[in-house]
C-alpha cells in the first residue's frame, strides 16, 4: 500500500487571472482545490506514495479532478463515484495583497455524502501516515463518522495521524468548529494548526495548548503564525521558523505546502529543525504560483530553493 493515505473534499477550481477581481474575471484556469487533495499532490511531487481517498460526482468536474490528481501519481484507486451528487466547485480570484474573493458550490456535493460505508477496511494497510483536516468533519455528520473510522483504521494499521484543522468559516460558526473538530486534536500524533485555530479550538494559547497536546501524547505540534512563521514543539523541545520572503502571486493553499513540506521532512526521518525549513520552503514556492498546487515543488526544486533561500542564514 502507499506511504500517505488522505481523504477529503475535492473540487474542481476555477481560478481567476492573477490579480483580477473575481467579479470582473474574463479568463479563468481550471484547476483543482481541496486541502487534503493539495498535500496528497505536494507529496506525490516530492516523491511520496500517496492515496487520496473521496467521493467525486459522475461528471466532468469529476473527471477533471481525478485527471489531474492521476496525472500527478496519486493513487485514486478507491476513490468513489456518486451518480447522483456533483461533484463541488470553487470559484476564486488570487492577489498578493487583498482578501481573496471565493466561492464554493459545495453543498450536497457527492463529497458531502461520504459516509463509513465509503471507507474500504483495508484503505489504510501498510500505510505509515493518514492525513486529515477539519474540513472533511464539518462537511456533513456521516463525513465526521467517516473521518473518525479513517483515525480508527490507522491506528489499527500502526500508522500515524496527522491533522491540520483547515478552519473554514463558510463551513460553520466558531462553537460548531469547536465542537465538531475541537475533539479530534487529541487523536493527532502530528498537527499542523494556525495559532487562531488552536485558540479557537482549545480556548487556550496557542503556545500553551500546543505543550499540553505534546504532553498528552502528540509527537510534534506545530504552529503557524499569522506572521508566517512557526514553531514545532515535541518531546525533545521546541523549533522557531521563519517564513521566506518570497514574491507573492496566491497565497492561497499555502497551508497545504507547508503541511506537504513538512510531512515530507518527517517522513524521511529529518531532525525537526529541517522538517520545518523545508515545510517553510514549499509553502514559499506554493505562493509563487497561482493555483493551490502549480508551484507544489519536486525535490530538486525544493533543494535548489531552499539552499537559495537560507543563502547567508545560518
Ligand atoms: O487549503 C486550500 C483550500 O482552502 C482550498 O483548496 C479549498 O479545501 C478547500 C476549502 O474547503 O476551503
Amino acid at each position: 500500500g502507499p506511504e500517505v493515505v488522505t481523504c477529503g473534499e475535492a473540487m474542481l477550481l476555477m481560478l481567476a487571472e492573477p490579480g483580477v477581481p473575481l467579479d470582473r474575471a474574463t479568463h479563468f484556469r481550471r484547476s483543482i482545490a481541496g486541502a487534503e487533495a493539495n498535500v496528497a499532490v505536494g507529496l506525490a511531487r516530492l516523491g511520496h506514495s500517496v492515496r487520496w481517498l473521496g467521493r467525486l460526482g459522475a461528471d466532468a468536474p469529476g473527471a477533471a479532478v481525478l485527471g489531474e490528481l492521476r496525472a500527478d501519481g496519486v493513487d485514486v484507486s478507491q476513490v468513489g463515484v456518486d451518480e447522483q451528487a456533483p461533484t463541488g466547485l470553487l470559484l476564486r480570484d488570487c492577489h498578493p495583497s487583498r482578501a481573496i474573493d471565493v466561492q464554493y458550490f459545495r453543498a450536497g456535493s457527492a463529497a458531502s455524502h461520504l459516509e463509513p460505508a465509503h471507507i474500504p477496511p483495508a484503505a489504510l494497510d501498510g500505510a505509515r501516515l493518514l492525513h486529515l483536516s477539519g474540513i472533511t468533519p464539518m462537511l456533513s455528520p456521516t463525513a465526521a463518522e467517516a473521518t473518525r473510522r479513517l483515525i480508527e483504521l490507522a491506528r489499527a494499521a500502526g500508522a500515524l495521524v496527522s491533522f491540520d484543522p483547515n478552519v473554514r468559516h463558510k463551513l460553520g460558526g466558531a462553537a460548531q468548529w469547536a465542537q465538531i473538530v475541537g475533539p479530534l486534536l487529541a487523536d493527532a500524533d502530528l498537527l499542523l494548526a494556525g495559532a487562531d485555530e488552536l485558540e479557537l479550538l482549545t480556548a487556550r494559547p496557542a503556545d500553551e495548548a500546543a505543550a499540553d497536546l505534546v504532553k498528552e501524547g502528540a509527537r510534534a505540534v506545530v504552529i503557524k503564525r499569522a506572521d508566517h512563521s512557526a514553531t514545532a514543539y515535541t518531546g525533545a523541545g521546541r523549533w522557531d521558523q521563519s517564513a521566506f520572503a518570497v514574491p507573492v502571486v496566491d497565497p492561497v493553499g499555502a497551508g497545504d505546502a507547508f503541511a506537504a513540506g513538512y510531512l515530507s521532512g518527517w517522513l524521511r526521518g529529518l531532525p525537526e529543525q529541517a522538517a520545518l525549513a523545508e515545510a517553510a520552503c514549499v509553502a514559499a514556492l506554493a505562493i509563487q504560483s497561482p493555483t493551490d498546487t502549480a508551484g507544489l515543488p519536486s525535490p530538486a526544486v525544493r533543494d535548489r530553493a531552499l539552499a537559495a533561500y537560507t543563502e547567508g542564514i545560518d
